[in-house]
């Protein structure tokens, strides 16, 4: 198998940490690939030309990142990181989608910041700001509500809080947030998100 990424994507962190809490790491050959170039195999396999998409090796191709971690889930060893059923595993897809829209609105505001400022659309990006400031809000919350210490919900709020931090220090979601930033430090420490953080 192969995942197409790029080191500073949360989405591919998301997948990349899910594949090693699986055990499936060792099975999927990670090339970086430069979204900004088009390139042809990331195109073949995913033809909105985003990172992660990941090419199995029947030659189906997977994206998006929800998409891949629920195969990754499906495929690989060890308990299940969104269960089966029930509430809990409502509550473990709407925190992957808390986390998802966090990045969302933390790449749109890098992506908009890259931008000459004559390009720039203040108006959109203070409504983002707005956004992820509620979201960032919800956060706490949502983490207590999560069943067990490692789902999917989990990886993936860690590695949303991880992209903000490193993508837009001065948002400072730490602040105020004892308790959050104590079980992102205890998170961040698994071998899965330590070996796939931000670079
Ligand atoms: N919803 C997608 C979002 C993927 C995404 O936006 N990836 C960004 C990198 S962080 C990308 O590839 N952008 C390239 C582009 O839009 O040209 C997912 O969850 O995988």
């Amino acid at each position: 198998m192969k995942l197409y990424w790029s080191p500073a994507s949360p989405y591919a962190r998301k997948v990349r940490a899910t594949a090693r809490e699986k055990g499936l790491a060792g099975r999927i050959e990670e090339k970086i690939v430069e979204t900004a170039q088009d390139p042809a195999d990331l195109i073949a396999a995913n033809p909105l030309g985003k990172v992660p998409a990941l090419a199995l090796d029947d030659g189906t191709t997977l994206f998006d990142s929800p998409v891949i971690c629920a195969w990754l889930d499906a495929e690989g060893d060890g308990p299940a990181l969104v269960p089966a059923a029930g509430p809990d595993r409502f509550l473990v897809l709407r925190a992957e989608a808390l986390a998802d829209g966090i990045m969302d609105l933390a790449v749109g505001l890098t992506m908009e910041r890259r931008k000459p400022e004559d390009e720039r659309a203040p108006t959109t990006a203070a409504r983002w700001r707005g956004q992820l400031a509620r979201a960032l809000d919800a956060v706490p919350g949502e983490v207590q509500r999560l069943p067990g210490a490692a789902t999917l919900g989990h990886i993936a709020l860690a590695a949303a809080l991880a992209y903000v931090e490193f993508r837009h220090p001065d948002i400072g979601w730490r602040a105020g947030r004892p308790e959050l930033t104590a079980w992102f430090e205890s998170l961040a420490a698994r071998p899965s998100l330590a070996e796939t953080a931000p670079q």
